[in-house]
């Protein structure tokens, strides 16, 4: 199975996101290094935060079939440079998290993550609700599955 790396600021919601992918619904504790689990990696927020991190990133992500950039709803910035995303050769996607929360901006959210992913796919989720949970999913394993 290839594998899909999930990346984006100190805590946007990654790892909770993952945990909702697999059914689960407990806190998620920091990422302190990358973590494999089955086909997803998580990755810590500093890689995507510290342009010291950059490389690393993008050496881990000749192992997958897709990056997933990770935007939080409720915050006012994009932690990714611009135009991020052409430092990655493969598949890339963004994620809009928590549009649960009563702070989310859906469209600020968007926005932001365009300036990093000018094109492609982008789905808007929340692990709290478990909307938009279950198409990602489904797109994600039609990405790993072949
Ligand atoms: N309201 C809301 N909060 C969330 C959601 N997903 C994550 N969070 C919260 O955001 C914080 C950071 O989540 P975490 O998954 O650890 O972020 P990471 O650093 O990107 O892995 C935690 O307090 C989570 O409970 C969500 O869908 N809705
Ligand atoms: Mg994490």
């Amino acid at each position: 199975m290839k594998k899909v790396m999930i990346i984006g600021a100190v805590r946007a919601g990654k790892s909770t996101l993952i945990k909702a992918l697999f059914g689960e619904s407990e806190p998620s504790t920091k990422t302190q290094s990358l973590i494999y689990r089955d086909w997803i990696i998580d990755t810590p927020g500093e890689y995507s935060e510290n342009p010291l991190y950059y490389r690393s990133l993008i050496a881990t992500s000749h192992e997958t079939a897709a990056v997933v950039l990770v935007q939080d709803a409720t915050r006012n910035r994009n932690y990714f440079p611009p135009g991020f995303e052409q430092g990655f050769p493969m598949l890339t996607l963004g994620v809009v998290t928590k549009i649960d929360h009563p702070k989310a901006d859906i469209d600020r959210a968007i926005s932001l993550l365009r300036q990093s992913l000018p094109e492609g796919e982008i789905f808007l989720t929340s692990a709290a609700s478990t909307e938009g949970i279950q198409k990602l999913k489904e797109r994600l394993m039609e990405i790993v599955k072949d």
